[in-house]
């Protein structure tokens, strides 16, 4: 194996003719055909002639430690076989510069080496291996790692309730783009989604609801476990949200001791944001969010459990503050971290948890004032990055609240230089959730959220000197044929020269 990984860099500098060019300076070179029809863009690729072609002896040889992502390459690829001369190899390096999710891709013609320091870095280059080509894939070589560590896409169960198959589709499509967090809205006014065995009113009565006349769901203890192994055999970590103080209708409406004055409130189907409240001053309280968050913590191996905080209208401040703080008490003392929508910034905050910014305007005092106290932002500006905004006037589903959000204004700033008084230190990444008070079907998300999804992966994952729509444009239209046979319904947005439109 080593012999053919000096042959191929050989080939490589072969290719680059003109001398000992630097591996930045041939993908400035070669523009926009260097990078390949790779989304999000990777850091860096060098282009060679020639191809390596799948033929009928072609196999996968998986190196120690990488039978997992060689079995997912062999799907994704086409039934491979798996051999140990393989002529495509996969191997764990601890190569420190492509970090802890990175790969290193070279493709020469008579083989495919990926090596990565982990398996994440691994099943990452399988992507980009994906979007270069089906049987035959140009020699190149690809050195490449994210930007930032948090890359997440957000889907509202609450509103409408979409059942586990669906969430597999969306944690197929998050690990396309190299997403590596899945965050689910599980409680809302309209519909509470995950079973709590100690409260099992939340689901008996709080789940038959949802937006309009449909019959509402919810994931039993088992399907969420089904999902959150899904997703980590994706390298995808889920983050399960229980949104409080507001937003609380189906859980009040199950249990009226929630309530300040006892009495459970009608189960609610409209799409009014604002109105419901936990009560600050009852010890229930404390408890119901302890056995909630604490069956989270145990059902949900990744680090964070996120704890809402938005539009708590009918919460008075102070009553806010105590809630939020003591909820944040009680998800540190499960061992987990926690994130909250940005108004949780007015609150005292630990320094671990981690704000969510869904504002529209960089000027956000009380989140830069947060940064400042050490706490970590995830940027979800709803102008830019909600999929739920409609792409223009005339786009059938979503809402505009926040504007229209054509492609390219979703991609118009830079997440590391976006919120004033943060800097980009401060960031821990992106997120860009999709909210269902008008989308049903799994259809409806996949329209919204492709290609903006894309989108968002971009600007997580891409070196911010890639940062060109001209060029992003390009390699989003080359996502098409790959996107057409995963049969994604997505958006041909007129300002992407998609190739069965020219
Ligand atoms: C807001 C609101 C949600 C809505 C969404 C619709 C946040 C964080 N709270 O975003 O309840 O569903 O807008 O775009």
């Amino acid at each position: 194996m080593k012999a053919r990984t000096w042959a191929a860099l050989a080939a490589l500098a072969v290719v680059s003719a003109g001398g000992i060019i630097g591996w930045r300076a041939m993908r400035e070179d070669n523009g926009e055909a260097a990078v390949g029809g790779v989304v999000p863009a990777p850091l860096e690729t060098t282009v060679g002639e020639g191809r390596f072609r799948l033929g009928p002896d072609t196999a996968i040889a998986a190196g120690p430690g990488t039978a997992d992502v060689a079995g997912y390459l062999s799907e994704v690829l086409g039934d491979l076989p798996l051999r140990e001369d393989g002529q495509i190899t996969l191997a764990l390096s601890p190569d420190p510069a492509v970090g802890d999710e990175g790969y290193q891709l070279d493709i020469t013609s008579g083989g495919i080496a990926l090596r990565a320091k982990t398996p994440a870095g691994l099943f990452h280059g399988v992507q980009t291996l994906r979007q270069l080509g089906r049987d035959a894939f140009g020699v190149r070589r690809i050195v490449d790692r994210p930007r930032f560590g948090y890359r997440g896409v957000m889907l509202d169960v609450a509103r409408h309730f979409f059942p586990v198959a669906d969430v597999k589709r969306v944690i197929d499509l998050a690990a396309l783009l190299k997403l590596n967090h899945l965050h689910l809205h599980l409680t809302d006014d309209q519909g509470w989604r995950i079973a709590v065995s100690t409260w099992p009113r939340l689901t008996a009565y709080g789940a038959g609801t949802e937006v309009g006349d449909g019959p509402g769901g919810f994931y039993s203890q088992d399907d969420y476990r089904e999902i959150v192994t899904y997703a980590q055999e994706r390298f995808i970590t889920v983050v399960p949200e229980v949104d409080l103080p507001g937003h609380t209708n189906a859980a009040l409406a199950s249990y009226p001791e929630l309530t300040c004055d006892g009495q459970a409130p009608p189960r609610y189907t409209g799409i009014e944001v604002g109105f419901s409240s936990l009560c600050a001053g009852n010890e229930v309280t404390y408890r119901f969010l302890d056995d909630v968050f604490g069956e989270l913590a145990k059902l949900t191996p990744g680090p964070y459990l996120h704890l809402g905080g938005d539009e708590a209208k009918t919460t008075n401040p102070h009553d806010y503050a105590a809630i939020v703080e003591r909820a944040e008490d009680i998800v540190r003392a499960h061992g987990k971290t926690a994130i909250g929508w940005h108004e949780i910034a007015d609150a005292d905050l630990h320094p671990s948890t981690v704000v969510q910014f869904w504002g529209v305007s960089p000027d956000a005092p009380e989140v830069a004032a947060a940064a400042a106290r050490g706490n970590r932002i995830v940027l979800s500006p709803a102008n830019r990055v909600y999929l739920d905004m409609k792409y223009d006037p005339h786009t059938a589903l979503g809402l505009s609240w926040a504007g229209y959000v054509p492609v390219p204004d979703a991609y118009d700033w830079d997440p590391g230089h976006y919120l004033s008084g943060v800097d980009e230190a401060a960031v821990l990444g992106v997120e860009a959730p999709l909210w269902t008070e008008t989308v049903r079907t799994l259809d409806d998300v996949e329209f919204l959220a492709m290609p903006r999804l894309a989108v968002l992966a971009e600007l997580g994952w891409a070196s911010a000197d890639h940062h060109d729509w001209s060029d992003l444009r390009g390699r989003l239209a080359a996502q098409q044929p790959l996107w057409t046979s995963l049969g994604i319904n997505f958006y041909r947005a007129p300002e992407v020269p998609w190739p069965d439109q020219s």
